[in-house]
């Protein structure tokens, strides 16, 4: 595979940790990773963005892709219950970290548009992790510019992520309404999902806003209420219904905090590792889904490294679903 000289310049390459048990019969997924320069064509590429200068509280998820992919690389490539092996006619390969401008929000963005959009373009599933949540305005917009069409867009996050702005700043909190009132190609609301919205941790004002927009709010109540399939499948058909490509932001702080602490702001009643497992297979699942990217793990903040192992696993569950979905 090829990206132009100038992405490849902003592209790091990331530490590969050894193996702990040599048994020949174990197969993780750091033993079937390949080199993308080598490669022909990859079915996932994974890239890292080591960034939370966005961040308005807690930071430290500039230190999630490393930790992750750390967990990641360990990872069996086979899931009983899916019954999936990603060591057969599958392909992974690791682009390594965005270099980033560690004090310049919009410069940084304007990066990893630029690798995340020459990624798409080669027909490659990116697994994008973050860094912090501001990021998913330039992983979308990568995938904009990419097709012809509309986008959808599930956001399964606690939080609604469409303020106005911290003091007119970029924010994590600001990603989605930058998309929906974007001059060029905005995203549309009647593509754009929130769910798990949860916890006393949400303005009325942005609920409001998103209720004016006309978008879909599946708050996580409702989520566990109703069940994680019926939730989903209400989320895909709106975000499939008139796009040409689907694209799923997940905010590890949708999780209850018991299952993930390590993260700016842990939510009470949020999912559990259950069903954001079972989203996630449905939605990678989807013909029309492009890519993921997971943000906001902070390493530092976590418990034994759970929440790293949740996002890892999350991931696993990503690229399980793209096999199936690409007929595997
Ligand atoms: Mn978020």
């Amino acid at each position: 595979m090829q990206l132009s000289k100038e992405t490849e310049k902003l592209l790091l390459e990331a530490s590969r940790p050894g193996k702990w048990v040599p048994d020949e019969y174990d197969v993780s997924l750091g033993d079937i990773m390949v080199d993308w320069r080598q490669a022909e064509h990859a079915d996932i590429g994974i890239v890292g963005i080591p960034f939370d200068t966005a961040v308005t509280g807690r930071r430290g998820c500039r230190f999630g892709p490393d930790s992750i992919r750390n967990a990641l690389v360990f990872s069996d490539v086979y899931e009983p219950g899916l019954d999936i092996d990603l060591s057969r006619d599958f392909t992974v390969t690791d682009f390594g970290n965005i270099d980033v401008l560690v004090t310049d929000v919009l410069g940084t963005h304007a990066r990893v548009e630029q690798v995340v959009t020459e990624i798409f373009k080669t027909g490659v599933t990116p697994v994008i992790i973050g860094g912090d949540h501001s990021l998913a305005y330039p992983d979308v917009c990568g995938l904009l510019n990419s097709v012809e069409g509309d986008v959808g867009v599930i956001n399964i996050d606690a939080h609604l992520d469409v303020r106005v702005s911290h003091h007119g700043e970029v924010s994590s909190g600001t990603p989605f309404r930058r998309l929906l009132e974007r001059a060029e190609k905005p995203l549309k609301p009647q593509h754009f999902v929130e769910l798990g919205t949860n916890g006393w941790l949400n303005s009325r004002y942005y609920m409001d806003y998103c209720r004016e927009m006309g978008i879909r709010v599946i708050p996580c109540r409702e989520v566990h209420t109703r069940g994680i399939a019926a939730t989903v499948n209400e989320a895909l058909e709106r975000v499939s219904d008139g796009t040409d490509a689907v694209f799923l932001s997940f905010d590890i702080d949708a999780l209850d905090l018991a299952h993930v602490p390590g993260t700016n702001v842990p939510g009470v009643g949020g999912l559990s590792s259950h069903q954001a497992l079972e989203a996630v297979w449905m939605i990678g699942r989807h013909p029309l889904c492009r890519g993921i990217d997971l943000v906001e793990v902070a390493p530092a903040l976590d418990a034994a490294g759970v929440s790293s192992m949740m996002a890892s696993a999350l991931l696993m569950q990503f690229m399980g679903a793209t096999k199936k979905r690409r007929g595997g």
